[in-house]
């Protein structure tokens, strides 16, 4: 693509705020600083084998500083660039017990909530396999100025307003939607920006790839292993990263399903409705696929707890709905 005709992250979200005079620009200041935190995860993402960054969180490095592990750096981050805009009222991440508010100095203004699994698939980093973080967007209910209550936290996944993901893969992507389709950005390093590399990304109604662990095969439901064993037979190719961005990422591009259902030693399932799944569910439904409990939409869900975890079945539509009919018959 000529020089000129790179668009840019930003570029791209202020064009599309173009769109609607009437918005006020506060989503567009989330973006930047999720952009600035993904960049500097994003730096020492690439250089995690070195030594400030390997070892035991709790440690000390050569230099006598703590040792943090990348987990806990990247939700540093990203805690510190979000709380700096003032148009979010509360935090909820993955990697802490309860919601933060923020932005209460200055008079409880935010509108937003944001939720972050700051580094998904973390048992991958030591091995240099793909990683992630993912985030989802919604308003709060409570009057602007007021202090951010349980309830706006915990609201069902169709009052999202944005979600995407950063996948630290070979390159580097930023993925998200606002409602209206999925666009794709790969950093370019070289220019320290990302730039439009995905427009309008949809995922194939049928695909070839079945994505879950089935070391868990004989705690699964018998529904659920007679899916199985159908795809076996039917030879879909079996693709597992134990990363769910990165899971997700490549059946979203090439078409495919990810399963990640109750098992007698995760009767809830493993991933978090907040933090992994409505973001994930939003952005494949916006692409075209589907994401379900094996009873109910994800999106549909209201949740009762910040940390609740749910089964899921996210994929190319088609795909979802034959695994619905064989695995949960009776839904
Ligand atoms: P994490 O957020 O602590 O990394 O856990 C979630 C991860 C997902 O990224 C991945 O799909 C899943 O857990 C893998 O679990 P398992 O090792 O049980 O297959
Ligand atoms: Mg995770």
């Amino acid at each position: 693509m000529p020089m000129h005709q790179v668009i840019t992250l930003s570029q791209f979200i202020a064009e599309e705020q173009a769109k609607h005079p009437e918005s006020s620009g506060n989503l567009s200041r989330i973006f930047r600083d999720i952009k600035l935190a993904a960049k500097i995860v994003n730096r020492d993402v690439r250089k995690a084998g070195l030594v400030d960054i390997l070892g035991e969180h709790g440690t000390m490095n050569i230099q006598g500083e703590e040792v943090k592990k990348l987990d806990v750096i990247a939700n540093d981050i990203f805690i510190d660039s979000l709380s700096q805009s003032g148009d979010i009222c509360a935090i909820l991440s993955e990697e802490e017990d309860d919601f933060r508010p923020v932005n209460t100095q200055a008079g409880n203004q935010g509108k937003y909530i944001i939720a972050i699994d700051p580094m998904d698939g973390s048992s991958n980093i030591d091995a240099n396999v793909t990683i992630g973080t993912i985030f989802s967007i919604w308003k709060r209910k409570s009057p602007l100025g007021s202090e951010v209550t349980l309830d706006d936290c915990l609201q069902a996944g169709n009052e999202q307003v944005a979600a995407g993901y950063v996948v630290y893969g070979s390159s580097t992507m930023l993925v998200y939607t606002t409602g209206s389709g999925v666009n794709g950005f790969t950093l370019d390093v070289s220019i320290g920006d990302f730039c439009l590399s995905h427009p309008n990304m949809t995922t194939p109604p049928m695909g070839q790839i079945c994505s879950i662990n089935s070391g868990n095969y004989r705690s699964f439901s018998e529904g659920m292993r007679e899916y199985i064993d159908y795809t076996n037979n039917k030879g879909y190719t079996g693709r597992y990263i134990g990363s769910f961005v990165a899971d997700f990422h490549r059946n979203m591009v090439k078409g495919g399903i990810y399963l990640y259902p109750a098992s007698e030693k995760a009767p809830n399932g493993k991933l978090r409705l907040l933090y992994e799944c409505n973001p994930m569910a939003f952005l494949i439904e916006q692409a075209g696929g589907f994401a379900t409990t094996g009873k109910i939409r994800v999106l549909d869900i209201q949740p009762a707890e910040l940390h609740q975890r749910i089964p899921i079945i996210i994929g190319s539509k088609d795909m979802v709905e034959e695994a619905l009919r064989i695995a949960h018959p009776n839904r």
